[in-house]
């Protein structure tokens, strides 16, 4: 992509304040790695444009909505408000702990939001955008409810795939309008879903097909996000269903002269809307003097969408129109992020396939070898693998082997021989790849590349080892001292370089060096004009900044994650395995019965098994997990501790005295950090506990 197609405005610092946003996410349940990848995206991008000196807010908020969080929070039996506060407020504790540094994290739900949204909609009605239609929507005459958007399942229309009642998500990827779907199916009862008539409110999106197709014109960010929205143009847009027939979400305003309705708003009104409100929240925080909110989204701003590929259409269609519907700032940028996968295969809530983002915290990793893979394995638009083994290779080559080894010798070497900085100038040929590491850096913001933001440091160690290699100080020192001086003075100025450049991307590693180096203040209040600032004369010994991931290490990972897998196909019903995007939000509530396996086994394969009764004696939570309880099992021959993901689904003081099946040679996993040493037996999602009819005694072998 050359940069010439692609910039159709000033490059960045711009005179306007940016605003940086990230989808947001789903308050539905626990967020692991595949998830961190816009979030970490959209937070390097924001930090990188502020060391350009560019203002930016960068904002997000939990998506309270709709039927992800609806369907989720009835099957945990509690309320949706509820359930999507509880996520709400783990996703804002988590993503600091990734230096993802949000200006504002707010909700969909808080009272900014509700206000903007209906203060939003009162003007698109005010300005004729919206008009009343009636519709079909598909109904369960059993459960007696309307079934919009995720509640049916069925095929859509335009490729044939499974589809949800408002998604294509695993065809086409097209957003569904409601009566859209074929052969529907509640995912209430299974069902077949009837259509009933309903009147419904519409957004004139056909409206503004040629105002989209120049804004795709002039719309900046990833190749994907402005081509396959094309697409759908020339097909010719549909107006917008925007009202749903449910209790949870916001309420369609009263709009005056008209009764008022008892339908909230489609999830994917508001949520977008939570950019602006969340910025608006920040200015309340702030003040107007340091970042005029209004001046951003209704002036001159330079908004910048960070998203997952999955909801470009969201974000270059629907978003655009409504935006100008109300006479806001239209976006900049859209980046939309390739899908991850995890050992070449999709992420699975349903079957625990996930590195969780808590968990990889709990392994001790530092959030910056994470933030470097997911910023730099692969262009933003690129699908992006992830396995322990790429990580220990990306983490060990360049960020331990280039970085942390340059940085380690030169800023050791400096200080056993001069303190600190050598008192003389930075050479030309230093100064000059200084600049164009500086340059690279710029450019890839201008490209929206959080690659080339990352790349252009790593390739700046890679040169400062090649100088320090070519140049021989150890050699120099006693002989030409003057000489070593200049060598050990142009290294620091690049270790410095360094910390400016790399901050984005390594937030708590890049200040570690920065006071390494002797600086004060923070590297995350200086801009890329530091990288040539001349650092300060004295500082101490140096420490490693990254270590090396061990082999064992790697082997141990895997192994736990297999295990977690292994358990949780045969705890529960796992669902299909899905991409991080699509599966981020919660499993198919459908009821059908799988069918029977085609592979039959041989009895001996089945006495391979050794199935025993035994007797739960105690039943601890395991604390940092949603689903696992620690047991201790009698098992006839002994005690054994089992790790078992029944925590939701049962009171677990009420477990002890309960005879279960366990399998008993089952290979030893460690879930957690706690070794289970055998398997119990259950049925379905309830994790429904297998146990004796009679009294058959504990450590009986079930033939
Ligand atoms: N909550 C999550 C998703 O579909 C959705 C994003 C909203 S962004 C305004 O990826
Ligand atoms: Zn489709």
């Amino acid at each position: 992509m050359s940069s010439k197609d692609t910039h159709t405005r000033e490059p960045f610092p711009a005179n306007a304040p940016a605003v940086v946003t990230c989808g947001l996410p789903y308050a539905n349940g626990d967020l692991h790695i595949g998830h961190l990848r816009t979030y970490v995206g959209g937070d390097v991008y924001a930090r990188a444009l502020e060391s350009l000196g560019q203002e930016t807010a960068f904002v997000c908020g939990s998506d309270m909505h709709g039927t992800p969080v609806a369907v989720n929070a009835e099957k945990e039996g509690t309320s949706p408000e509820e359930f999507a506060l509880a996520w709400h407020a783990q996703y804002e504790e988590t993503f600091p702990r990734f230096d993802v540094d949000f200006d504002n994290y707010g909700h969909t739900h808080d009272a900014t939001n509700t206000e903007t949204t209906q203060e939003f909609v009162r003007t698109l009605e005010e300005n004729d955008h919206v008009y009343e239609k009636e519709i079909k929507v598909a109904y369960d005459p059993e459960a007696e409810q309307s079934l919009p958007d995720r509640y049916v399942e069925g095929t859509c229309p335009y490729c044939g795939e499974l589809a949800r009642g408002d998604e294509c998500d695993e065809g086409c990827g097209r957003h569904l309008e409601p009566g859209e779907i074929e052969e529907p199916r509640s995912t209430v009862t299974g069902n077949p879903a009837e259509y009933r008539d309903q009147t419904h409110k519409f957004f004139r999106v056909s409206e503004f097909e040629e105002y989209l197709s120049g804004f795709l014109d002039r719309l900046e960010g990833t190749a994907n996000a402005r081509n396959q929205p094309r697409g759908w143009l020339e097909d010719g847009l549909r107006d917008w269903c925007i009202t749903r027939d449910m209790d949870w979400g916001i309420d369609y305003p009263e709009i005056e002269g008209e009764e008022p309705t008892d339908l909230v708003l489609y999830v994917w009104v508001d949520a977008p809307i939570e950019y602006v409100s969340s910025t608006k929240q920040y200015t309340e925080r702030v003040g107007a003097d340091e970042y005029d909110w209004q001046r951003a989204w209704r002036e001159d701003g330079e908004i910048v969408h960070v998203i997952g590929r999955d909801i470009i259409q969201h974000h270059t269609v629907f978003w655009p129109a409504m935006l100008r519907g109300v006479d806001y700032t239209e976006p900049r940028a859209v980046m939309a992020s390739g899908f991850m996968t995890l050992d070449g295969d999709g992420f699975s809530t349903s079957r625990n396939r996930a590195v969780w983002a808590r968990e990889y915290l709990d392994e001790g990793f530092h959030p910056d070898l994470l933030r470097y893979y997911l910023a730099t394995n692969g262009g933003f638009q690129q699908d992006v693998d992830f396995s322990w083994e790429k990580f220990r290779d990306r983490v060990n080559n360049e960020l331990v082997g280039t970085v942390g080894n340059f940085l380690y010798r030169s800023l050791l070497f400096a200080h056993r021989n001069f303190e600190g900085t050598p008192e003389t100038e930075v050479s030309d040929e230093v100064t000059a790849q200084i600049e164009s590491a500086v340059a690279d850096f710029e450019a890839g913001v201008n490209d929206y590349s959080v690659r080339q933001i990352g790349n252009a440091t790593v390739e700046l160690a890679r040169f400062g080892n090649e100088y320090i290699q070519r140049e021989e100080p150890w050699n120099l020192v006693g002989e030409d001292d003057e000489a070593a001086a200049q060598v050990i003075r142009d290294c620091v100025q690049i270790a410095k370089a360094v910390a400016v450049l790399f901050e984005p991307i390594a937030p708590g590693t890049s200040e570690e060096l920065w006071s390494q180096i002797g600086e004060d203040g923070s590297v995350h209040d200086v801009t890329t004009d530091a990288a040539l600032a001349a650092p300060p004369r004295d500082f101490g010994a140096p420490a490693e900044l990254y270590e090396k991931i061990e082999d064992e290490r790697v082997e141990e990972l895997n192994a736990k994650l297999e295990s977690r897998v292994a358990e949780a196909a045969t705890d529960e019903d796992a669902g299909e395995t899905e991409n991080v995007e699509a599966e981020a939000d919660g499993e198919s509530a459908m009821s059908d019965i799988e069918p029977v396996a085609d592979d039959r086994i041989s009895f001996d394969e089945f006495q391979d098994l050794d199935l025993r009764i035994g007797e739960i004696l105690a039943a601890e939570p395991i604390e940092d997990s949603d689903k696992l309880v620690k047991l201790t099992v009698d098992i006839g021959v002994e005690e054994r501790q089992i790790v078992a993901g029944i925590k939701q689904l049962h009171d677990v003081d009420d477990l002890p005295g309960t005879k279960v099946v366990i399998v008993a040679n089952l290979e030893k996993a460690e879930l957690f950090g706690h070794e289970s040493n055998g398997m119990l037996l259950a049925a379905g999602e309830d994790a429904d506990l297998l146990t004796t009819h009679g009294d058959s005694s504990v450590g009986t072998k079930i033939r």
